[in-house]
Order: C-alpha cells, then structure tokens, then sequence
C-alpha cells in the first residue's frame, strides 16, 4: 500500500500521507517524503505544496518501533531541513496530534495550518529522550524560549488554538485541506516569511536558565532527558541553527539507548496495551451511560467525580441523610478544589452537582448501568448492600465492589445474575490515581468484563486484570514491600534510611513515611483480624508502634514523630526505645543496597504472582506499581528493573 499520494488543486499539490495507524515516520514514509520534495520541485505547474495526512491524527511522530534499532536515512532532521529548503513552499495541515518529529516536520514547513481540534506537542522526554529533528531549534524561533521550555521539558501538548496564540501554528481551519489549500494560493500573492532555522530568537538572560534549570529539576524527579531537553533549547539560543541541531542530535543519540529511555518505551507500549487486551477484542462492552455509587466516603466520591469527569451520570446511595450530606459535601470539595487549581469552571462545578442524583433509597439505582460499591470494608455491610442491589438494580447492570481485602466471591455470594458481578478496585484518590484493578470471580461474563475495561478507557484510566488473592496485584506487593523493610530494620538499618534510599530511588516517599501518611491501624486491623481469624500471622514492628499509640500522622506520631500541626517526619527516641529489643547495631548498608533490597522483593512478589496466574504480564505489574503507588517510570517497574539486572 502507497504511502503517500499526490494530488494536485490547480498550482497547490496536496501530499496525503497514509501510514496507519497513526502515520509514525518509518523509514519508507521518509524516503517517500524525501523522493516527493524532489519530484514537486521538478513540477513547474506546482506553485506550492499542502501536506496532510489520512486517518485520526497527522504524523504522530517517529516510529518508536524503530527505535533500540541502528537509525536508517534518510534520518528525520535531514528530510525536515530539505523540506524546509523546497523550492516550493510547504503548507503543514495537521488534524488530530502532530507529535514529536511530527511536529518537528511540520516546523520544517513554511507555515502550519491546523484544525480546531487539533494539537501539537513535543513528547520526546517522555519517552527518555530529546527531539531528534531540530525540534528544540526551531520551536523557540516560532514561539520564544520560555514557551519552548514549557513545550520541550514537559512534554504535554497543547491544543491549536493556544498553538496559534503562541505562533506554533499560522491559521485555524473547520475544513482543513480546502482551507489550507486557500491558506497556500493565498500566502503566494505575499512576500514568504524566512525559513523558521532563518528566524532569530529573543535573547533571555543568565537567570531564566538557573530558574529553568532549578524547576526542570525539581519536575522531572530523577528524570534525565528533560534536563537534557533544557541544555539543547539553552544552546539553542547561543549557537548558530547548523551548531545547535549539532547539539540535539548528539543529545539525542546518546539517550536513544540510556537505560531510561528503554524503561519508558517498556512503559509506552505497556500502557497502550493494557485497555485493549487481545482476549476481549471481539467482547463488546455492555452499554454504560449511567453510573450508581454506593457510599460517598473517601472512594466513593472521588470514583462519582472520575465518572462525572468522564461525562457520565452518576446517582449516588448513602445510608442515611447525614450521610448522604456528608457524600455530597466529599464531591463538592473535590469539584472546589479542581476550580481551584484552574482544572474546572465553577459553572461546570455547579453543573457537576445539579445533575448528580442523591438518595438513600436504593430504588433510585433502577436505571443504571454499572453500580459501584465502596461501602465499609466489613463483609456484612457489602453483602447488605449486594442484597439490595440485587432486589432494585436491573437485571443487566453490571455490579461492582470496590473492596480491598476482601474476597469478592463472599460479597457475591447469593447474588441474582452472578454473571454481571466483578471487583473494580479503584486507588485513592479515585478521581486522580490512574489504576483500576478489575477482578472479575469465576462467573463474571465475558462482555461484563469488557464493560469494567470500557470504563477504565472512558475514564482515562490503565486497567490491569488480577486474579483473587490477598490483596490483588498491587496491595500483595505491598504488603510484601513492608515486610522487607521491616527487615531491613531488624538488620540494624535505620527507619530515615530505608526512607531516604526509596526516595533516592525516585518513589515520592519511602515505606515508613508512607505508612505514617495512611495510618498503620489499616493494616494492623487487617493481620488482627487474620489473627482472629486463626491465622498464624507473627507480630511485626508495626504492631509493636500501633499497640503503644502510635498509628501515624493522624495521633501525632508513627514510625517517626510530628510537631503538631506539621507533616515533617521526625525520627523518633520513644520508637527507638519500643523496637530497641528488636534491632540490629547500624550495619551502614548503602542506599543503592537498601533500594536493591526492596525492590528486590517487589520483583519476587511480582514473579509470584506471575507464577500463580494472578496478573497476565510483568508488565502489567509495572503499569500497577507506577500508576497505583506512584513508582517512577522512567525506572519502568520493578519487574522491568529486575530484568535488566537478570536478563
Ligand atoms: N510509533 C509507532 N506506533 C505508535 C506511535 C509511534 N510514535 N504512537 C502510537 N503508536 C501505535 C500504538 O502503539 C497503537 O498500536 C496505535 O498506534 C494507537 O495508539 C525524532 C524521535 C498518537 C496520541 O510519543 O501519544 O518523534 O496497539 O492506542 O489513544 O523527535 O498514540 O494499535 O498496534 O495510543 O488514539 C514521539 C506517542 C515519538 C506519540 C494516539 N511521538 N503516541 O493515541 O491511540 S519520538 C509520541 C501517542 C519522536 C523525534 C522523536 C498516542 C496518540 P496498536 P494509541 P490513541
Ligand atoms: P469510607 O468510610 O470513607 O466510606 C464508606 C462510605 O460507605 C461511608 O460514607 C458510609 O456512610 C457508606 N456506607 C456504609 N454503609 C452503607 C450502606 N449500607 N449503604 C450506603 N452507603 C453505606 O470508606 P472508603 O475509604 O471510601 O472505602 C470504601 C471501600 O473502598 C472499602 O471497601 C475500602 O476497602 C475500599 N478502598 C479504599 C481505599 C482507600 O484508600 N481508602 C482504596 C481502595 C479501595
């Protein structure tokens, strides 16, 4: 199948290029590029040249399929730079995303028109590395340094009309290539602008760079490449074009194969997997416009305001009126806090409230489609809520429990229709974690468990399958995670360290810190509750701390103390002396052995879970340690980590 195809509108030549599924820039598209500059050139009917592209987005960027492999010419700055040199003018006509060398050879053109809906973006360092086609040259020539930085380092796009309003792009369009085309006729009757490497760039002082410099830093967290990013855009706007794309290519062939830009792609394709997996290609989803929540606690409201983000309706059931008042405050304040932060107008807030609907009658639950339950974590209050669900929800809606340890085959016990039952095991916040942990039990219908990744991708989440064991994918680790650094403890290794290494490693906090935050009652009750239950479960450091008083931030102290009032983890002499009898003399572990050590163990739980058949990939153990628990992805997981060290 061609790639690409030239049509003519008079003097304007229309290139479409068509290269699903999202027009990457393999080798075969650039030669065919390359060859179509040539031969308009040549053209002397041709007076300009529109590019465009067929299906759901322009060039989407290189073809990170093709990276990991040797660069094949014609390599991308050269065809954006003989584009950009054309004997005729090329006029860029972007729909959907032009992204990264997308972008880059859209910049390449002499002007870019783009339609309403589009965006542009240069993601480069999200993938670990830097623009690799001048991108960090040229955007500063049509935007300035300082929107360039925001661009390059953080990797978000931004839609057209702030592209226009930046000079990324010339014109706005409804009906892009006939527009675009008329943009073309129009723009020969003028002088043309000079090429964008022709164009100068707006001096910036010393101290933009040491304050661009300081918050690159702090953003990226232990990233390298949007630092890296940042060195290109600063000698961007102290060398010469040749010099400085001189500079990007060199950067950008050097992180091409850094073990950080490896551990991105891993993440890349694993996130673009994860909504679509090949076992329900052909399941289509049962419908789901109207969502109904059970509890408008902690989770409850944050997973009614993800759906409601989502654009979906939402009925919410409480218990009694208090709590039904409680619930709907919890959801104001999470709508007021998006207003807040510039993420939400505060009509649309107030739109949010007015057309949730409100009860404790479970009746009103009558015409959803999915019925979600974060109720109690107590097995006889879900099952009281199943039981009603199954007297007043349809016959067809799909029912969910949002439970964490509970096992989702005693909640469903009884249930009519066991088919539509499965766990959605949501993060807190709902409405901001990412993860969706989706537990279908042994009855659970094919098309029901469609349903539950159907609404992961509608409510921009990552899906991952689990099977039933304590925990799920993501608590199991966890609880393995910190049973390891209590170990290390024991072994003499001081709390602030273990803490201290984990951060090093690039989490946003360390075990102990963490468990200080959410409280270590949570999971005292749970091993109590095992305990009770006859279960042979040895007391840990943490039941030493709960058992004196000590459950977290919220008494005032835990693993570390706190000044009243304040978060600032403290080591602490009263935990010292509690654990003294327990601990080992200090055996100056270093921080890269502790880190080893904890990830190491994550690994091993990890493999585990592989083994028993609880998760369907390692990868998908990566997407639930970096999406539930915030683990840094430009390390990949623990999975992706453990296989680089045991290839
Ligand atoms: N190369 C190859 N395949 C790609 C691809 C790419 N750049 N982007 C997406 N795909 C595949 C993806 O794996 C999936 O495949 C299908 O397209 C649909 O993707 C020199 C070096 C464009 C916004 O980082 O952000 O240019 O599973 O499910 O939700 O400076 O894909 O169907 O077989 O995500 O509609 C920079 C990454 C590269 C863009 C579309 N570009 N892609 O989202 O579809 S580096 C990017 C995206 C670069 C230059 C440097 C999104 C999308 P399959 P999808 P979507
Ligand atoms: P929560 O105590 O904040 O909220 C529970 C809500 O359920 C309360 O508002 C309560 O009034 C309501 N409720 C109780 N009985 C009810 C009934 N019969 N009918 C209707 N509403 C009823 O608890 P939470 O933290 O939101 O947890 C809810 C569920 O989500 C639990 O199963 C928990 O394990 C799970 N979960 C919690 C987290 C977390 O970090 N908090 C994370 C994932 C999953």
């Amino acid at each position: 199948m061609a790639l690409t195809r030239i049509d003519r509108d008079g003097e304007i030549a229309v290139i479409t290029i068509d290269n699903p599924p999202v027009n990457a820039l393999s080798q075969a598209l650039r030669q065919d590029l390359w060859d179509a500059v040539a031969a308009l050139d040549a053209d002397p009917s041709v007076a300009a040249v529109v590019l465009t592209c067929a299906g759901r987005t322009f060039i989407a960027g290189a073809d990170v399929t093709e990276f990991g492999k040797p660069p094949q010419p014609p390599h991308l700055p050269d065809l954006v730079d003989r584009i950009e040199g054309a004997a005729k003018p090329w006029i860029a006509a972007i729909h959907g995303s032009a992204l990264g060398g997308g972008f880059e050879v859209a910049m390449g053109c002499r002007f870019r028109v783009a339609a309403r809906g589009a965006s542009v973006g240069l993601p480069e360092v999200t993938l670990g590395i830097v623009p690799g086609a001048s991108g960090t040259v040229r955007t500063p020539r049509l935007a300035g340094v300082q929107a360039a930085v925001t661009l390059v380092t953080t990797g978000k796009p931004v839609r057209a009309p702030a592209a226009l309003s930046m000079g990324l792009v010339d014109a706005l369009a409804d009906d892009l290539v006939p527009e675009a085309v008329a943009f073309a006729r129009d723009a020969l009757t003028r002088p043309l602008p000079a090429p964008v490497s022709a164009r100068a760039i707006a001096p910036v002082d010393d101290a933009f760079w040491t304050e661009a410099e300081a918050a690159t830093r702090k953003a990226a967290k232990g990233a390298e490449a949007p630092l890296r990013a940042l060195a290109c855009l600063r000698r961007a706007s102290e060398v010469a074009f040749p010099e400085a794309t001189a500079f990007e290519r060199q950067t950008f062939m050097d992180l091409r194969g850094s073990e950080q830009a490896a551990a991105l792609r891993h993440v890349f394709f694993a996130e673009r997997a994860a909504p679509r997996p090949a076992r329900l290609r052909d399941v289509a989803p049962r419908k789901l416009a109207h969502v109904g929540v059970i509890g408008g606690g902690t989770m409850g409201a944050g997973i009614i305001a993800a759906c409601q983000d989502a654009g979906l309706a939402v009925t919410l059931i409480e218990r009694d009126d208090e709590a039904l008042a409680r619930g709907v405050a919890n959801l104001r304040a999470i709508h007021d806090g998006a207003v807040s932060r510039g993420r939400l107008t505060a009509d649309a807030a107030a739109a949010r409230l007015d057309t949730l609907t409100a009860s404790t009658d479970y009746a009103a639950i009558g015409a959803c489609d999915l019925v979600i339950e974060a109720v109690f974590e107590q097995i006889d209050v879900k099952r009281a809520v199943f039981d009603a669900l199954g007297r007043h929800a349809r016959a067809d809606a799909v029912l969910a429990t949002n439970t964490s340890y509970l096992d989702p085959r005693d909640i469903a016990q009884g249930l009519p229709h066991p088919e539509r039952f499965i766990g959605l095991h949501f993060f807190s916040p709902a409405n901001v974690m990412r993860l969706l942990e989706i537990v279908p039990v042994r009855n659970t219908a094919p098309d029901v468990l469609a349903t539950g990744f159907d609404l992961a991708r509608r409510l921009g989440k990552i899906p991952v399958q689990s099977g039933i064991c304590d925990g799920f994918i993501g608590n199991r680790i966890l609880k393995r995670t910190r049973a390891e650094a209590e170990a290390l403890l024991r072994e003499g290794v001081p709390i602030a360290a273990v803490d201290a290494a984990m951060r090093a490693h690039g989490m946003a906090m360390g075990p102990f810190e963490a468990q200080d935050l959410g409280g270590l009652d949570i999971a005292f009750l749970q091993r109590e509750g095992a305990r009770a239950a006859g279960q042979d479960i040895p007391e840990t450091l943490g039941d030493i701390l709960v058992r004196a008083g000590r459950k977290g931030q919220k008494t005032g102290g835990g693993w570390y103390d706190y000044a009243p009032g304040q978060r600032k983890p403290m080591p602490s002499a009263a935990v010292a002396a509690l654990l003294s009898p327990h601990l080992a003399p200090d055996p100056g572990m270093a921080p890269e052995a502790i880190a080893r050590r904890i990830i190491g163990a994550m690994a091993a739980e990890g493999q585990a879970i592989l083994d028993e058949g609880i998760a369907a990939s390692a990868a998908d153990i990566d997407l639930v340690k970096i999406h539930g628990y915030g683990y840094p992805r430009w390390r990949g997981g623990p999975m992706f980590q453990q296989s680089r060290v045991n290839p």
